[in-house]
């Protein structure tokens, strides 16, 4: 029996998130077409035969001087030596210099290298990028093309994660599928809801949080806040009618109920906090800092 922990990293909208969700096959992540939509390292707990693979998610490394991202960059590096392997992750579409950067920061761990999104490539193009990161063989333990979509090589790259981890007992109870707690989940999928029903960058100037949960036999009842830096964006975000707000909270609610698997009343309230953006101390409270 093992069981260990794995860092998932690599470049924003390389599908970090999509393949815990695909392992897993369930929802637990946030997932947006949008680049930088991580911003907390959910884990997920992964049963493979016998073995555990205890996965967290991390935010897409990329560059910028703003603070939020410059946090979550930070989130992400921090991972990098806090696992026992690492997956890191591009996508068939991502320069090998990414790659190359993530081999400069020397990483004290072993990591399998996931090319990604290969449904969306011809044979010869994967084969292709293949033998182009083959040059790097003597850093990582495998290549493995990966598929977030259609969940190929699925098998294949468990097979090899766990070849890397120890004989360990269990970490935490096979049954569940995360350690992380609901309400980080929830407030992720109300997140993600914004990623997906408002303009592209409107969802950068928001943040979510669970105000209360309360869980009754017949249904679950939650209140969040939207969290947002001006009124102009509270207006935007509640839109006309409220019909904005309306369908955030249609489009979250559905997600709750199916990981949740009962029926879910969804209250949103949007809150202004002045250029929260920038307040580290906020910053710190929302993400994950450990
Ligand atoms: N076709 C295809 N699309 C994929 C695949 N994996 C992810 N995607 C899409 O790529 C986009 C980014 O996916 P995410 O999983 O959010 O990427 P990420 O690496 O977690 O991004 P950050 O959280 O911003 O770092 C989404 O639109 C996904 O649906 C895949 O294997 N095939
Ligand atoms: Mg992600």
């Amino acid at each position: 029996m093992k069981s260990g922990f794995v860092s998932i990293i690599g470049r924003t909208n390389a599908g970090k998130s999509s393949i815990i969700n695909a392992l897993l096959d369930a929802k637990i992540t946030l997932v947006s077409h949008k680049q930088n939509a991580t911003r907390r390292k959910i884990k997920a707990i992964i049963m493979h035969n016998d073995d555990q693979i205890i996965i967290t998610d991390t935010p897409g490394l990329h560059k910028s001087d703003k603070l939020l991202n410059q946090m979550l960059i930070n989130s992400a590096l921090k991972s990098i030596n806090d696992c026992d392997l690492i997956l890191f992750v591009v996508s068939v579409f991502d320069e090998l210099k990414d790659y190359e950067e993530f081999l400069s920061l020397e990483p004290k761990v072993p990591h399998l290298l996931v090319l990604n999104k290969v449904d969306l490539v011809k044979n010869e193009a994967l084969l292709k990028k293949l033998s182009e990161y083959a040059k790097f063989s003597e850093h990582f333990k495998a290549i493995i093309p990966f598929s977030a979509k259609q969940k190929t090589y699925k098998k294949t790259l468990l097979d090899e994660v766990v070849k890397h981890l120890e004989e360990h007992a269990y970490f935490y109870d096979p049954s569940f599928l995360t350690p992380s707690s609901e309400k980080e989940i929830y407030k992720d999928f109300i997140l993600e809801a914004v990623f997906e029903s408002v303009s592209e960058e409107l969802p950068y100037c928001v943040e979510s949080a669970i105000k209360s949960i309360k869980d009754t036999p017949n249904a679950l009842f939650i209140e969040a806040n939207l969290i947002t830096d001006t009124p102009s964006h509270k207006a935007m975000l509640i839109g006309k009618d409220g019909l904005s707000l309306k369908r955030i909270g249609k489009n979250a609610r559905k997600k709750i109920e199916k990981l949740a698997e009962k029926k879910v009343m969804l209250r949103l309230f949007v809150q202004v906090k002045k250029a929260w953006q920038k307040d580290e101390n906020f910053l710190k409270s929302v993400l994950d800092e450990d």
